[in-house]
């Protein structure tokens, strides 16, 4: 499979300067929550039971009359974003079954018309998310499963595709004027119709002009379009294939983000108990920074709107981690060296911290590559001093066995 899967030509993209201060903090915020909510939530099957189970539309149609997510409360999702360390949210308002979880006046299969509820969660959560400062991102589904207008023809054609394209201009419209400034349109389900013409350009160049310092994210697995100014990894770290979505796709020079569940699916599944543990999480995360990258951690709340609590406790235990040695993860840069089976190290202007992640049975680490001068060394929080060792071929540190530390020894390095 190539990388280079579009296939119309593009016109040259020239990020605005609030476009580039806007990538800047997003790369700054480094860790983010995603979640995944809608109607699916109602089977506790993940957001792809519609398909899995071949649920006939009008049947799947009948969950919006079950959900009535009365527990749902913004303050409480915020709550737990910011106490896990938390940056961002990004949120689902359109999944490939097509419901669309805010109130849009494009159609009727939205949470306003077709659910009791209500009450629009996206409105809900921009409200707290401003007053807390977090920033909020949209998640918006190409692939749809449910309208005719997406639909093929005997032939093999779209048989009405240009209205589907407005169709989602109409609600990226809504998404882009009714819920104050939005951080980022995350796009996802390209790969559905790799050589269908997406219409892109018109797409992209709507959403930088009616709000020019949102950032646009298309998770398709391929090499970046012109027009996108974050490039995403699902269930992979940059530049790796290991959740096999990636083929052959290379890092650009755009900020780059890793995208992960926390147990197995995306949206609730009551099944999916084979929890990652708060160190895989951390691993995850310092991991993704080695690499420059963010982690946008998912969860998928409840169909009563809650998040469920195994997440809730591990996110917790995260927030501890992250509030102690945060230091060494936000505003930092990566790309310092290759990952090493031992770890990876983050960047801060002088300031380097080499993440021990898996310590190895010898008495030191090496880093290979690091040209830097090194003037000292020390603990994470300052106060023992650490052994090392520069040669030509890289650097010896030895850390301390009292250092120990069940998650990821941090050593500081200061260079000149
Ligand atoms: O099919 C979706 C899936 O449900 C989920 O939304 C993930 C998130 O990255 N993306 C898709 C697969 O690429």
């Amino acid at each position: 499979v190539s990388a280079q899967q579009y296939s119309y030509p593009m016109p040259e993209y020239v990020p605005t300067a609030g476009n580039l201060e806007a990538r800047k903090e997003f790369q700054n915020m480094k860790f983010g929550m995603f979640i995944h909510w809608g109607v699916y939530s109602v089977l506790g099957d993940g957001e792809w039971v519609m398909h899995q189970q071949k649920i006939k539309l009008d049947t799947y149609k009948k969950l919006t009359k079950f959900f009535n997510p009365q527990d749902f409360n913004a303050k409480e999702w915020v709550q737990i974003a910011k106490s896990a360390g938390m940056k961002y949210i990004t949120i689902t308002s359109r999944h490939h079954d097509s419901f669309s979880m805010f109130d849009t006046k494009a159609t009727d299969y939205d949470i306003i018309d077709a659910t009791r509820f209500n009450r629009d969660p996206l409105k809900e959560l921009a409200e707290e998310c401003k007053k807390e400062g977090i920033k909020l991102n949209f998640y918006y589904s190409l692939l749809d499963w449910a309208r005719e207008d997406y639909k093929l023809g005997k032939k093999g054609d779209a048989v009405n595709w240009d209205n589907y394209i407005k169709f989602m201009k109409t609600q990226l419209t809504e998404l882009l004027t009714n819920y104050g400034e939005i951080g980022c349109i995350w796009f996802d389900g390209h790969w559905d119709r790799k050589q269908a013409n997406w219409h892109y350009d018109e797409i992209y160049s709507l959403i930088h002009e009616l709000s020019p310092n949102t950032l646009i994210a298309n998770n398709h697995h391929i090499q970046p379009i012109p027009g996108e100014d974050i490039q995403t990894f699902e269930r992979d770290l940059p530049g790796e294939n290991k959740g096999g979505f990636s083929h052959g796709v290379q890092i650009s020079q755009l900020p780059l983000e890793s995208c992960a569940t926390m147990a197995k699916s995306w949206g609730f599944n009551i099944n999916d108990n084979k929890y990652k543990s708060t160190k895989q999480l951390i691993n995850f995360l310092v991991n993704a920074a080695g690499k420059n990258g963010n982690l946008l951690l998912n969860v998928g709340p409840m169909p009563n709107g809650e998040i469920q609590p195994e997440f809730v406790k591990t996110l917790k235990e995260v927030g501890e981690w992250t509030s102690k040695y945060g230091e060494s993860i936000y505003g930092t840069k990566g790309g310092v060296i290759k990952s090493q089976d031992w770890g990876t190290i983050t960047k801060k202007d002088k300031t380097l911290y080499v993440h021990i992640l898996n310590p190895s049975s010898e008495p030191y680490i090496f880093i290979p590559e690091l040209n830097e001068k090194i003037r000292s060394a020390t603990s994470f929080d300052g106060k023992t001093k650490i052994k090392f060792k520069q040669v030509k071929e890289g650097t010896f540190i030895y850390p301390q066995k009292n250092l120990n530390n069940s998650i990821d020894v941090i050593i500081k390095l200061i260079i000149k």
